[in-house]
């Protein structure tokens, strides 16, 4: 009998390229969506005629739906990647943020103790959980599984005491129950508000501006906060492959998944722009209050090391290929 997933978030970034591996896995996966007045399953309308696909309606901040749902579907393993993800709208939205992205991992952890303990769990724990701290050896800066936990947002908030929950249950209830410190995963798919994929659509854009021959004065300008902020980009598709490994060890553990390499929003931009053949974005970029946060994550680097060692997993897609797979994909969907 094939193994059955359930997945909260199933029609954000990582929920999509998670349940196609999960598909190619021979997993029956069963999504959780949440009634919206518009449409919510764009990224995920290439698998949703899979006879091994089921999605049913629910919302993670509703005890009694996830109850219902973890019944009806008897999964071997739930992944909780469900949240409301946005860094910069939590300081603004607060309490939803919390609600969503802690008492809904409550919401779950609480159903596995009662009804369903042998079911395995994974948590989607965030490297912004790390906030202002860091991690500093032989020269080297970085955040690993023992680096201090010091957030800077209502976001990163819900995600440590969800976390924290998480190693909570684990210890005290025997649950097969794992997180996975995520560092920042871009894709193709990644939501048009975050960093990345306001440059790439932006570039794109601009490229269309100049193909139709418009001059340089005419050209739309792109607002940006804080290019000083420094991340560790990956690709989600290599970061969904570390949820699975995660989930399928024998000891349930907490894992940095990361490149090791971290670069700057402005390194992004001098890459992004190079791939249109411009040298100098300083015509083009604003920088705008809108988009700086009350409080800053300055530098984030992680170190994989464990998840190498114990997972055998590597990224595969470089800084430069990400930039270049995203834009490709925005100059195309224009
Ligand atoms: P995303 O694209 O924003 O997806 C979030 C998902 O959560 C969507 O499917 C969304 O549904 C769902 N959701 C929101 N509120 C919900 C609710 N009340 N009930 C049920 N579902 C709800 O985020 P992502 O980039 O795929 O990230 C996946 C997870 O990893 C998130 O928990 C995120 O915080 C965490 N994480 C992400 C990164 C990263 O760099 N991408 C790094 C570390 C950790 P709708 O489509 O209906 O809005
Ligand atoms: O793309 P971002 O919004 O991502 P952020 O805040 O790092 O959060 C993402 O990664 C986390 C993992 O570390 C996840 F947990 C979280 O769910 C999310 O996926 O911002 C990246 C950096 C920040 O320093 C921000 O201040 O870019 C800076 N930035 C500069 N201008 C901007 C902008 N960010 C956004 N969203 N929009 C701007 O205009």
């Amino acid at each position: 009998m094939s193994k059955k997933a359930l997945l909260f978030g199933i029609t954000g970034q990582d929920g999509s390229y998670l349940s196609e591996l999960l598909l190619d896995e021979g997993y029956r996966v069963v999504g959780v969506t949440r009634r919206v007045s518009t449409g919510n399953t764009s990224r995920i309308s290439h698998i949703m005629d899979d006879p091994s696909l089921t999605l049913v309606e629910g919302d993670i901040t509703d005890y009694s739906s996830v109850l219902r749902i973890v019944e009806e579907s008897n999964p071997d393993e739930i992944y909780n990647l469900a949240a409301m993800s946005h860094v910069g709208t939590s300081f603004n939205q607060p309490i939803l943020s919390i609600d969503v992205t802690c008492t809904g991992c409550l919401n779950i952890l609480e159903v596995l103790r009662e009804h369903s303990p042998h079911t395995r769990f994974y948590q989607a724990s965030s490297s912004e959980m790390f906030g202002d701290a860091i991690t500093e050896r032989d020269g080297e800066l970085f955040q690993d599984e023992n680096t201090l936990l010091n957030p800077q947002s209502p976001y990163a908030i819900a995600k440590l005491a969800a976390h924290h929950a998480t190693r909570l249950y684990r210890q005290s209830y025997g649950l097969h129950a794992s997180c996975g410190i995520l560092f920042n995963h871009e894709s193709e798919r990644r939501g048009g508000r975050f960093v990345t994929k306001k440059i790439t659509k932006y570039i794109a854009r601009l490229n269309k501006h100049f193909s139709e021959n418009a001059d340089r004065e005419s050209a739309p300008k792109l607002h940006l906060g804080n290019l000083d902020a420094k991340r560790d980009w990956g690709h989600a598709e290599d970061y969904v492959r570390a949820m699975w490994l995660i989930t399928q060890q024998d000891e349930p553990d907490d894992y940095v998944i990361a490149t090791g390499e971290t670069h700057s929003v402005r390194d992004f931009l001098v890459e992004a722009f190079d791939q249109i053949g411009i040298q100098d974005y300083s015509d083009f970029v604003v920088q705008d209050p809108r988009f700086m946060r009350p409080s800053e994550v300055p530098y984030l680097r992680g170190n994989p090391d464990k998840a190498k060692r114990v997972l055998g997993w590597e990224p595969k897609v470089s800084f430069a290929q990400l930039v270049s797979r995203m834009i490709d994909y925005d100059i195309s969907a224009l």
